[in-house]
């Protein structure tokens, strides 16, 4: 079936049934708050009544039913699931996950146009398609497509491909983003230049990495000013400048990399980056990926509402809100940080773990990221944290470098294999993915989990 004819449909429902009353619901991660926020604002211009919700998957049955529902960024999967509690309901599926039987009508998702939703296309993007069929002037929404297909981590190698280039190319001809080639440092308007390079960790700078003075050393050595009337950002650096540091940070990368890694290293210091022009000069919302990482901040601390009223473009007090949010995310992660620099890190032969009792299951494995990038543990093996969840479960969440994934290891398939084994669930991504597991079963589920990282190095 043809992607855009699928998009076409789904907005002609919508638009006969214009007259009624719809309910938008979505996933409470920066992907599906910035679907919602897509979803409403196309849904808002055509003076379609509406709400909004933003839920965990599992929270499904707290859905109230209405007249119609608009399911973004989730719902191909839980077909079945939608069919039983809303069988009186017109429903829209706009999403982009894998599914085994498409059961309704008006479902765009792009694995029925033979694209792949795992890597080209998010929830977001796909709620730009349909917002673009219902009308052709709605690409002024194309920066929230990219913040969700970033904060869905479908820029991977650095860019976005795919359908995705479809709206990077739709967004620069409205004048809405940029799209450059450039250093991937965090924080390109929020950050000094040396924090950018301190924090960057994966892989790690030999003898940068976590050392702020060493960070400003690096920079001096190769005649870069970290001041001028006040810090400079990543993004106030010259063409030049960045072209130089680029390459030193590669040139101290590749000097102590395994061989096997070295060709891939340069795709994680060079890429793309995303600009949303009409955001302010040193805003955290001018950059994508800074952009959903303050959505993350909102639907982590449960207030996704507010993320999607700030992706609205509903700024002054949802603003500060969601900045207040993203102070607590800050705040509770560096907590988690000195809890597990006290415990301690354990290991195993092709696994390092940590037992994450105390930091709540959402920020879990965000904590693993960054205590990978930490001096306690070994860059290139996989980590995982644990944590109690509410049910009596444990929440087990891994990180690993992206370079292992060059090296064609797959986490999100191994914790997914392996928790089936343990009366568990789980999945994700390649490099950062999650499981449910009983506690009694955390030992040997840990030893497999090892064994079969083991299994693929070889
Ligand atoms: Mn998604």
């Amino acid at each position: 079936m043809d992607f855009y004819e699928l998009a076409r449909r789904c907005a002609t429902h919508v638009r006969e049934h214009r007259d009624e009353e719809f309910r938008i619901v979505s996933h409470m991660d920066a992907d599906g708050i910035s679907s919602c926020a897509l979803v409403s604002t196309a849904l808002d211009r055509l003076g379609i009544e509406h709400d909004y919700t933003c839920i965990k998957l599992n929270e499904m049955n707290r859905v109230e039913p209405a007249d119609n529902m608009v399911f973004c960024d989730l719902g191909s999967g839980q077909q079945d699931q939608i069919a039983e509690l809303f069988p009186d309901s017109s429903v829209t599926i706009i999403d982009h996950h894998q599914f085994e039987d498409s059961l309704f009508d008006h479902h765009f998702n792009p694995f029925l146009a033979g694209v792949d939703g795992g890597s080209e296309i998010s929830g977001s993007g796909m709620s730009y398609f349909f917002a673009r069929a219902l009308d052709e002037s709605n690409t002024d929404l194309a920066p929230l497509a990219i913040v969700g297909a970033v904060g869905d981590m479908q820029a991977l190698w650095g860019r976005l491909k795919g359908m995705n280039r479809e709206i990077v190319a739709d967004g620069i001809s409205r004048g809405v983003l940029s799209a450059d080639p450039d250093l991937l440092l965090y924080g390109r308007f929020t950050r000094p230049i040396y924090k950018s390079i301190q924090f960057f960790s994966d892989p790690p700078i030999p003898g940068i990495s976590g050392s702020e003075s060493n960070a400003i050393a690096l920079l001096s050595s190769i005649g870069i000013s970290v001041r001028e009337d006040q810090w400079r950002t990543p993004s106030d650096l010259t063409l030049d400048e960045k072209q130089r540091l680029g390459t030193e940070i590669i040139r101290r990368i590749v000097s102590e990399l395994p061989p096997e890694f070295a060709r891939l290293a340069p795709n994680l210091v060079f890429g793309e980056t995303y600009t949303f022009i009409n955001e302010e000069r040193y805003s955290p919302l001018r950059d994508a990926s800074e952009f959903s990482t303050c959505l993350n901040a909102a639907g982590r601390h449960d207030c996704p509402d507010i993320g999607v009223e700030v992706a609205k473009g509903n700024r002054s007090i949802y603003y500060e809100k969601l900045m207040s949010l993203v102070r607590r995310h800050r705040q509770q992660l560096a907590k988690g940080i000195g809890l597990i620099e006290s415990r301690g890190i354990s290991r195993l032969s092709h696994l390092q773990y940590f037992d994450g009792t105390g930091i709540s299951d959402t920020l879990v494995g965000t904590v693993a990221g960054l205590v990978l990038g930490s001096k306690e543990c070994d860059p290139f093996t996989p980590l995982i944290g644990y944590t109690p969840t509410n049910d009596h479960m444990l929440k087990v969440s891994l990180r690993c470098s992206k370079l292992l994934v060059g090296r064609e290891l797959n986490m999100g398939r191994i914790l997914h294999d392996v928790s089936q084994r343990y009366d568990g669930a789980g999945g994700g991504h390649a490099f950062a993915c999650g499981a449910f597991i009983p506690h009694e079963h955390i030992t040997p589920f840990l030893e497999d989990v090892s064994h079969a990282v083991g299994a693929t190095a070889e």
